[in-house]
């Protein structure tokens, strides 16, 4: 089983590690578009153990489409590279008759690249929704800080009916990075996600924390919000009852928990001047609030705020 890592993050780094330690054949596709295809060392950090490891790197200019056959393409970038990077499979994809087995998406937020992929319906298209922390030390140097979990399913809209059986890779990738679990409704476990990020990420980016200070009883109240203004903004988009604020508000903080020792990816990027994915988090919601005429004035104030930071 042939397995494609798209991603210069944490996250990306952290499944590649876990794939190929499985044993699992496994490249990292890079973005520089004319190196030569290379064997790269690695290293992940545990609980302050170290683990070296020699990944292949493919360059995207190296990526032929027999590469691509049969392949599952996990796909672990920001929300706003996603339309990049799939518009540059899609071109690949193009030059000939390659049909990969699954291209799974991984990202935070809702939106992102939604109009390119509607243009694809033939793609096998999953989404992988993960609560683990992981912050990069160094380009080569990951450091898994939250043992989080995973959910992965097959993409689909509010209106599709979630059916589908886990395929034959399931299992693999479930037991190289635990606990992974089969979701045939990912919409909602995306939109849970979306409440948990909508709440820790601004929060711990604004304190400049990792996500232990909103353990802090003065968050209570603003994480209380966030989860009622997603919850209200749910109800219309996905239907009634299948987002409930209380049970929210339970995960942000199951998730600010087991991820305390970690530095948000939202904080991450601002502290290396990146772009962050604001716009598809409180964004999203401030954005599908205006359209259904639900306020959302808590969302919008973090969105305004992190907009402010960004360079
Ligand atoms: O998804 C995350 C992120 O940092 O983007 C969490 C789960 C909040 C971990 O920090």
């Amino acid at each position: 089983m042939n397995w494609l890592i798209v991603g210069h993050g944490a996250l990306a780094s952290l499944w590649a590690h876990h794939l190929h330690a499985n044993d699992k054949s496994v490249s990292l596709i890079t973005r520089n578009a004319n190196t030569a295809s290379s064997e790269e060392d690695f290293v992940l950090e545990t609980n302050s153990e170290q683990q070296h490891q020699r990944i292949a790197a493919i360059p995207w200019g190296q990526l032929d489409t027999s590469r691509l056959d049969g392949a599952q393409l996990l796909i672990m970038v920001k929300a706003w590279q996603l339309d990049a990077v799939l518009q540059q499979l899609a071109d690949v994809l193009a030059q000939g008759n390659a049909k990969p087995n699954a291209i799974i998406l991984s990202h935070n937020g809702l939106g992102a690249a939604d109009a390119l992929v509607q243009r694809h319906p033939e793609w096998p298209l999953y989404d992988l929704v993960t609560t683990q922390g992981a912050w990069r030390k160094s380009p080569r140097h990951t450091v898994h800080a939250g043992q989080g979990e995973s959910v992965i399913g097959p993409r689909q809209t509010a209106a599709d009916n979630a059916c589908a059986a886990p395929p034959a890779w399931f299992t693999p990738l479930a037991n190289a990075l635990p606990p992974l679990n089969w979701e045939p409704d990912i919409l909602v476990q995306r939109w849970q996600k979306l409440a948990i990020n909508c709440a820790i990420n601004p929060l711990a980016s604004l304190a400049g924390s990792s996500n232990q200070v909103l353990q802090d009883s003065q968050y209570n109240a603003e994480i209380q919000a966030i989860c009622a203004e997603v919850a209200a903004v749910a109800e219309v988009v996905l239907g009634q009852g299948r987002l409930i604020a209380s049970e929210l508000e339970a995960r942000v903080y199951t998730v600010i928990t087991a991820t305390a020792n970690n530095t948000c990816s939202m904080l991450q990027d601002l502290k290396q001047g990146n772009p962050t994915e604001i716009d598809y988090l409180n964004g999203y919601i401030v954005q599908l609030g205006a359209a259904y005429g639900i306020p959302t004035p808590v969302n919008q104030r973090l969105y305004s705020a992190i907009k402010a930071l960004q360079v």
